[in-house]
Formats: C-alpha cells, sequence, structure tokens
C-alpha cells in the first residue's frame, strides 16, 4: 500500500497511541446496582490484606489462599509512615514494596482495591501519618489546611503515579478496579466545622483530577461528592443505603472480628455470623462486599498503633496471623463465595426484587428473573429455629441464619449449617528431639549513667514537650530530665514527699538522684493517670530522670492527632503534713530532652553490632530492668510458620537476625473476668465484647517470625527487656494443624485436611445424630457406625472426600431428619 507523507506521519502516530494504550484495558464502571466490569454487572468478594502486616515472601501464598478461599479481589491500605518515614525520602524495599505486593495480586489473576487514604484507619501507628507531618508549622491534619493539603496531595500523587507507571489500573490493564481517598470521615468531620466540610469535597477534585480512570469509593461517608461512592464499614451492613441513586450498595470493611489491646482479651467472632451478616448484605441488594481482615497478619517494629494495640493483628480473620487457613471460618466462606457467584447474574440483572416480612423475624426475598429465580430466606430471630412454608416446599432456618436457595426450591447454602471440617491449631516443640536445647544466653546492662546520674540531655526547654514534638517517632523512649533545688528551709519539706507526674498513658519509668522510684502505665482506651510515688530528697540539687515509653500512637478519632503522648504535666513535689500538702511544681523548669536509649543508638539488635564483643555469658541477670539478652537458635524444621514463646518475659522489643518482630508484653495479663463460656453463640448481634477469651492469661505470648527472618543454620535473638523478665523458657515453636474435627449435613461433600501432612488416625465418626462439640462428640440416638468408611477414606492422606449420603455412610433408622457426620482426627 502507498502512503502519502502525511498518511505515513498519521500511521505512525496511530501506533505510537496504540502502544502507550495497553492492550488489555478493562472498562470498570458501576451504576446503582453493582460494579461493572467490561460492562458487566458483577457481585464482587474482597479480601483485606495489608502487605506490611506480612512479609513479601509470604504474599504469593496469602494472595494464593484467599484466590482459593472465593475471593475475588484484595484490597490494601497504603502506609505513609512507612513509605516517607522522612520528608520526600521513600522506603519502598523489602515489605514495603506496594508495587510488587500488586503484582502478586495480578499474577493471581485477582483483582485489588487501592485504599490510599492516606489516613488508614487500622490500628496502625498514628493513623499512617508520619509524624514529621504533626511539626509541620502551621499543620493541621485532616481539614482545609494548605500546609497538610499540599502534603496528602504529593503522597497521593505519588502513589497515584507509580501505580499509574507500572501499568496497574484496570483502566490501563492492571488489576486495580477501585480506589480510596480519606477514610472514615464521615464519622469524625461534625468535629471539623465547616473546614471538614471543605475539606473532603477537596479530597474529591483532588482524587478526580488524578485520572486513573476506575471509580474512587470514600467510606462513612454519607455526603460523599459525586462521583466518589460512599461505602459501609461494620459489623452488619444490609440497612445501609448508598447517598446517590447512581451508586452500589457496596461494604468496604465487615470486620471478621476484632483486634487485640495489650491488657485486653481475646476476640472472636463465629464463622456462622460472619456467615450471617455476608449472606443478609446480598439478601438486601449488596454487591461488593470486603472482608476486613482476610488476612491480619503481624505489626512488625513500632507499626502497631495505639495507645496498646498488641503486635499480633490476628483479628480472627480467615487465614490467622501466620498465614495458616483459620477452618471452619476460611472454608464456610468459601462455601458462601461459591453460591454467591453462581447467583451474581439474578442478583445483578433481576427483572424484580421483593422482600417481604413473613412475621416472626422471617422475612424472604425473591430476585425474580425471566426463568429461574433466586431466593433467600431469613430468620433473624435469636432464640428460635423456624420452619417456613415456601412456595410450595417447608425450609428448616434456623436462628440467626439465612438460606440461600438458588432456584427459589433447593437450599444451596445457610450461614449456620457449617460443613467446613475444624481445625484446631497446636504449637510444636523447636526440634523432633523430645526436649528442646537449653539456650546459651548471654546479656549486657543498658548503660544509662549519663540520664540517672548525670540528667544531661541534647535539648532543653523550659517546659513539657508532647513526645511527638520533641522525638519526631524516632525511638518509643524519650527522657526528660530536670534538678531541682531545695534549700533547707523550703515550704515543701515533710515526712512524706512524692513525685506526681501527670501522664499520658504511655509507659512511664520514675527515678530520683539515680535511684528508680516506680513505674506506671495504663491500658487500651485511658490517656491519662497521676503517677505518684514517694521519694527520698536532699537539701540542695536533687536529680528528676523521668523515662516515657510510648506504645503506639493514638490512630483513631477526630482529632486523634492531637492527643498528647509522654509527659503531659504538671509534674510536682507534694510535701504533705498531716492534711495540708505543700505543692512545688517543676513543670517550667529547665527540662533536658534525650531521645532514644544507648543499646538502640549502638544497635545491639543488629548482628553486626560493633559492640558484639561486649555481652557476657555470667550469671544471668533475671527480672532486671533495662537489660538486652542475645542468644543464638536453630529454625525450626519444615516449612511450618514459626512463633518464639516468650513466656516469662516483661516488655520490652525482640529481633530475629537484627529484623524487629514487634514489641513484646507477656507480663501483660487480660482481665481475669468477663470471658465467654466454652463455646460462643453465634445467634444474636455481634460485638467485639461479645465472645472474648483468655482471660487471666498473658494478652499475647507467642510472637511470629517469618521464615525469611531466619536461615537454616544459626540465626540470633535479642530482646530489650524493659521490665525485667526471665529469658530461660524462651523457645521456637511451629504453629500446625493438630487434629480435625467437622460436623456436616447431609447431601455435601466433606473435605478433610491436615494442610499438607497425612492425617494419622480417624477417631470418632458418626452418621446420624450426634451429640457435642469438637473434642468431645457422641453418639446420637442415630446412628450409622461410619468409622470404618472414614478411616479407609482418610488415614495416610493428605486429605480426602467424603459423599455425606447413605449410600455412602451406612443406612440409618432414624427418617426424616437431617442427618450430620461428625468426625474427629489426628494429624
Ligand atoms: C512533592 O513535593 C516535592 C517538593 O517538596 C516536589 O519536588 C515533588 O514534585 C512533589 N511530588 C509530587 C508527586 O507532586
Ligand atoms: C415487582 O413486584 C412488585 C411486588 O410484588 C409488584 O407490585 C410489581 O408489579 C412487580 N414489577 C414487575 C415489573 O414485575
Ligand atoms: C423469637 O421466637 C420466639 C418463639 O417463637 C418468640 O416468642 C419471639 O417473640 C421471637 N422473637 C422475635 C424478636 O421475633
Ligand atoms: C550451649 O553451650 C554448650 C557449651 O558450649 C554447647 O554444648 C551447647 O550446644 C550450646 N547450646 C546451644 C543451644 O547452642
Ligand atoms: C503519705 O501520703 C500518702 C498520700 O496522701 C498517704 O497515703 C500515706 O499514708 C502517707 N504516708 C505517711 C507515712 O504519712
Ligand atoms: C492531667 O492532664 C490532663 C490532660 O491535660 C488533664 O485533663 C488533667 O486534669 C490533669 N490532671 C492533673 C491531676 O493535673
Ligand atoms: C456501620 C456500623 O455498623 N458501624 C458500627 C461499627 O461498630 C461500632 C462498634 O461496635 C458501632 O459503634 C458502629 O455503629
Amino acid at each position: 500500500m502507498a502512503m502519502s507523507h502525511s498518511q505515513l506521519l498519521l500511521f505512525l502516530a496511530a501506533i505510537l497511541l496504540l502502544s502507550q494504550c495497553p492492550a488489555y484495558a478493562t472498562d470498570v464502571s458501576h451504576d446503582g446496582r453493582a460494579i461493572t466490569i467490561d460492562g458487566k454487572r458483577r457481585i464482587l468478594l474482597s479480601g483485606s490484606i495489608h502487605y506490611a502486616r506480612s512479609t513479601a515472601e509470604m504474599w504469593p501464598d496469602l494472595i494464593k489462599k484467599a484466590k482459593d478461599g472465593g475471593v475475588d479481589a484484595i484490597e490494601t491500605y497504603v502506609f505513609w509512615n512507612l513509605h516517607e518515614p522522612v520528608r520526600r525520602q521513600y522506603d519502598f524495599s523489602g515489605n514495603n514494596d506496594l508495587i510488587r505486593f500488586i503484582k502478586t495480586i495480578q499474577s493471581e489473576g485477582l483483582y485489588s482495591v487501592l485504599r490510599i487514604g492516606p489516613y488508614v484507619c487500622a490500628e496502625w501507628n498514628y493513623g499512617g501519618f508520619p509524624v514529621w507531618l504533626h511539626n509541620m508549622p502551621g499543620i493541621e491534619l485532616r481539614t482545609a489546611n494548605d500546609v497538610f493539603m499540599n502534603e496528602m496531595q504529593n503522597f497521593t500523587s505519588l502513589i497515584v503515579n507509580m501505580v499509574k507507571q507500572e501499568n496497574l489500573f484496570a483502566s490501563q490493564g492492571g488489576p486495580i478496579i477501585l480506589a480510596q481517598i480519606e477514610n472514615e470521615y464521615g464519622n469524625v468531620m461534625s468535629s471539623y466545622g465547616d473546614a471538614g466540610k471543605a475539606y473532603i469535597d477537596w479530597c474529591a477534585n483532588m482524587a478526580v483530577s488524578q485520572d486513573i480512570g476506575v471509580p474512587w469509593i470514600m467510606c462513612q461517608q454519607s455526603d460523599a461528592p459525586q462521583p466518589m461512592i460512599n461505602t459501609c464499614n461494620g459489623w452488619y451492613c444490609d440497612q445501609f443505603t448508598p447517598s446517590s441513586p447512581d451508586s452500589p450498595k457496596m461494604w468496604t470493611e465487615n470486620w471478621t472480628g476484632w483486634f487485640k489491646s495489650w491488657g485486653g482479651k481475646d476476640p472472636l467472632r463465629t464463622a456462622e455470623d460472619v456467615a450471617f451478616a455476608v449472606a443478609r448484605f446480598f439478601q438486601l441488594g449488596g454487591t461488593f462486599q470486603n472482608y476486613y481482615m482476610y488476612h491480619g497478619g503481624t505489626n512488625f517494629g513500632r507499626t502497631a498503633g495505639g495507645p496498646y494495640i498488641t503486635t499480633t493483628y490476628d483479628y480472627d480473620a480467615p487465614l490467622d496471623e501466620y498465614g495458616n487457613i483459620h477452618q471452619p471460618k476460611w472454608g464456610h466462606l468459601k462455601d458462601l463465595h461459591a453460591v454467591l457467584h453462581s447467583i451474581e447474574d439474578s442478583l445483578t440483572n433481576y427483572i424484580n426484587v421483593t422482600t417481604t416480612d413473613l412475621g416472626d423475624s422471617l422475612s424472604s426475598t425473591v430476585y425474580t428473573m425471566p426463568t429461574q429465580s433466586t431466593c433467600f430466606l431469613a430468620n433473624l430471630n435469636t432464640t428460635a429455629d423456624a420452619t417456613i412454608d415456601f412456595q410450595g416446599n417447608q425450609f428448616t432456618v434456623p436462628a440467626w441464619s439465612v438460606s440461600i436457595l438458588p432456584d427459589c426450591e433447593n437450599e444451596a447454602y445457610n450461614t449456620a449449617k457449617v460443613n467446613t471440617q475444624i481445625s484446631v491449631m497446636v504449637k510444636k516443640g523447636n526440634t523432633a528431639e523430645s526436649e528442646p536445647e537449653a539456650m546459651n544466653w548471654t546479656w549486657r546492662a543498658e548503660v544509662m549513667d549519663d540520664t540517672l546520674m548525670l540528667g544531661k540531655g541534647p535539648v532543653v526547654a523550659h517546659q513539657l514537650i508532647d513526645q511527638k514534638a520533641a522525638a519526631d517517632d524516632a525511638s518509643d523512649y524519650l527522657w526528660y530530665m530536670t534538678s531541682v533545688d531545695l534549700p533547707e528551709d523550703d515550704p515543701v519539706w515533710s515526712d512524706n514527699m512524692t513525685l506526681q507526674v501527670n501522664g499520658s498513658g504511655h509507659v512511664l519509668h520514675g527515678y530520683v538522684n539515680g535511684d528508680y522510684i516506680g513505674s506506671e502505665f495504663a491500658e487500651y482506651g485511658v490517656f491519662n493517670y497521676v503517677f505518684e510515688k514517694p521519694v527520698k530528697l536532699n537539701p540542695g540539687k536533687n536529680l528528676i530522670t523521668l523515662l516515657s515509653a510510648t506504645v503506639g500512637y493514638q490512630n483513631y478519632g477526630p482529632m486523634f492527632d492531637m492527643i498528647q503522648s509522654g509527659i503531659i504535666g504538671p509534674v510536682m513535689i507534694a510535701g504533705k503534713k498531716g492534711d495540708e500538702t505543700t505543692l512545688k511544681d517543676l513543670s517550667a523548669h529547665p527540662w533536658s530532652y534525650k531521645i532514644g536509649l544507648h543499646g538502640f543508638d549502638k544497635q545491639l539488635y543488629s548482628v553486626n553490632s560493633d559492640l558484639s564483643s561486649s555481652w557476657r555469658s555470667d550469671q544471668l541477670p533475671v527480672n532486671k530492668m533495662m537489660t538486652w539478652y542475645k542468644t543464638t537458635f536453630k529454625a525450626p524444621l519444615g516449612d511450618d510458620p514459626v512463633v518464639v514463646d516468650l513466656l516469662g518475659l516483661g516488655k520490652g522489643e525482640a529481633w530475629v537476625n537484627g529484623n524487629s518482630i514487634g514489641r513484646y508484653w507477656p507480663s501483660y495479663l487480660a482481665d481475669e473476668d468477663g470471658c465467654s463460656p466454652d463455646a460462643c453463640d453465634y445467634r444474636g448481634s455481634y460485638d467485639n465484647n461479645k465472645c472474648v477469651f483468655n482471660c487471666g492469661q498473658p494478652t499475647q505470648r507467642w510472637y511470629h517470625v517469618p521464615r525469611s527472618f531466619m536461615n537454616q543454620d544459626v540465626n540470633t535473638l535479642v530482646l530489650f527487656e524493659e521490665f525485667g523478665g526471665n529469658p530461660s523458657l524462651v523457645n521456637f515453636q511451629t504453629v500446625t494443624v493438630g487434629s480435625i474435627c467437622a460436623n456436616a449435613y447431609e447431601q455435601h461433600t466433606l473435605e478433610l485436611s491436615c494442610q499438607g501432612r497425612p492425617i494419622s488416625a480417624v477417631t470418632f465418626a458418626s452418621f446420624g445424630s450426634p451429640q457435642g462439640t469438637c473434642g468431645s462428640y457422641e453418639k446420637g440416638d442415630c446412628d450409622a457406625d461410619a468409622l470404618s468408611v472414614v478411616q479407609n477414606a482418610c488415614v495416610g492422606k493428605e486429605s480426602c472426600s467424603i459423599d455425606l449420603s447413605e449410600k455412602t455412610l451406612g443406612s440409618t433408622t432414624c427418617g426424616d431428619i437431617a442427618k450430620r457426620l461428625a468426625v474427629e482426627a489426628v494429624c
């Protein structure tokens, strides 16, 4: 073909344009019903996995397990303070490699939801804001403030540009179908007055100007400016209505469990109740749902928010902290996802939808289709099971459950009938040898002479300074030091003198003239206490040394960023004579400040520390504050996840081969009272105080050591013990499936698996009406002894599947009841 010069130019320009426009761009949009992908309305199930709460080495396995669990998309926040620890100095390396995480999602063929925030409501230190932001002159966070908006836009643009560069938005052929700006601002907006509304409008405009080619969402923002889609977060979102008729009903945070705080109990949420909340949401018109969390993971280093969020962020999620499949939650939701996907067409393209109140807390919903309609039956009664006559058939719908009938005739799923195995996880000792070898510990005392004896720091101010301002989050530790001159005739003198310090609720250790006088700490949700200890003072000069240790900065609430940390003040000496107290206020004294501890400056936790020869191997001190401990250990064999048991220790931070595995605090016990009985009743509205366990036990005893932190031969564990403890019981264990149980209904196929190891024995099997719970099943009145059938099918195999019918399991004489198979097996 002959071309003129100008035709040729046009042709070349066209090729150039084509090559810049990726071949497989996906069109993501929405109408009032659902998110559409390439024009098709979709039912989307998404799960939150935060990249920084696991390791890059764990990502492929976590994402694969999410995909196997029937999830369509992985959602993550972006953590600003990880990526920009110092203004305009960026870190996207290792576990901070957001792009690698998104590409891992892409390579599993899943979609991704990117919640840029950059405020993150994730129990993450300071809500994801770098603390330097707080210290910028003239700044006010999360409101119409030019300094803040400039920084927020700068970071948001940086992330968007990085993602665009790698063609990761769906509009470029990538996996990201949705992005989020701000986060749950609607919950706090009223505290910011008119500036709050101006800010959220600015957020929407700024987001739109990023031109990402996929929809933006704003969660918990009922006045979200168009085209932002307002979405719901909560335990249940079935009653939610988006702000615009053009927005689909979307649930961005369905809390699968809850986080844990130091001193708190273990909050669990049953698989039945999570499934109920999800099924109910789809019954009443939902089309997008995200599990918060699908994998919770670990708050490594000092990333935990607070104050007082634990290092574990397990969240009772479908994948446990270490990445193991958490059964039955994972499997029960997988079954639900399969059914929801199978009815995608009716849920999104119905001719008519009718929900009918059947009385007694019962309801039905019919999604009418030209040929085969789909129905839901719900029983919201919290105690009474129901038999519902529906379109000529009878259905048993247990209390607090939803049944899904894809053809309106057969029940494919009921949220209260769990047909998935329960996995009982166990922790196993280091090696095959029966007695773990005692570890050879060395130790060092933290060097504190300069602070305790001299009271000298590099910065002096005539006031008590908020720890965020003084330390910029360079360390948990900040020394506040002053000296006070007490002439012999000072009115404060008495036989009963105390030091009173108004603290912010974080940990405080007090010293006077180099002598320790005591410590104080609070619990989650307490922002204030008065530390008061008796002191012996000398006439003349006295040195007051206070060490403040933060336990994660506040991360939630209106103006959360302004909540003070460290010592609030006043600091006073009180002299008591009878009923009279004389106070001497030291708050405006010259206070010296020093950030951090000597051992941290010298990187004693690092494998290459230049002080490696200075560790002592003589008699190991126990219950001694401010002590460093070090040992070597061999990694447990195999691939199972590894934890270190820190029972016996007080509080501090731990490192494996220089990698921080987080703050530890096994001496902080959960309350004795208020735990749930053995089993948790799934029926009735859930909240995080409903099903709690672990009363009277250490809040967190085991700490995750990712495999990638260790090597094959010798590894080093370093502990900084702040409170005093005894490391002699410390040992490494693996977390694996110990035994499995199931109690599944006939007409299903039961899959049993030891997750990678063979099933070594089947100890119980009864088909009919078995009674009891996992660990104590008994045969019921109706029983086909199914033990040998199950043994033959399963023993010696990594997994087996059993068809639950009389044909396979033997006939019973119990007539028309719904028969179940209860099984117990050892891995
Ligand atoms: C962020 O701000 C710096 C100046 O501090 C500027 O050089 C950079 O281009 C900005 N980045 C973006 C993405 O706007
Ligand atoms: C939808 O259902 C309602 C209630 O049953 C009925 O009144 C209405 O006519 C139906 N609409 C269509 C288009 O079938
Ligand atoms: C639940 O069921 C019981 C027994 O049928 C009934 O007495 C009670 O009123 C029901 N509760 C509600 C809220 O419907
Ligand atoms: C501890 O030291 C002893 C003596 O040096 C040695 O025999 C033993 O193997 C060491 N234990 C470990 C766990 O390294
Ligand atoms: C000192 O004062 C404290 C606080 O008022 C009081 O509890 C304590 O009994 C007093 N001790 C003496 C020895 O008077
Ligand atoms: C301690 O500080 C808090 C916060 O500023 C204040 O509310 C409280 O009254 C103070 N307590 C004392 C005893 O001064
Ligand atoms: C939308 C929603 O359900 N929000 C709830 C989330 O959970 C908290 C704590 O239980 C409730 O206070 C909210 O109403």
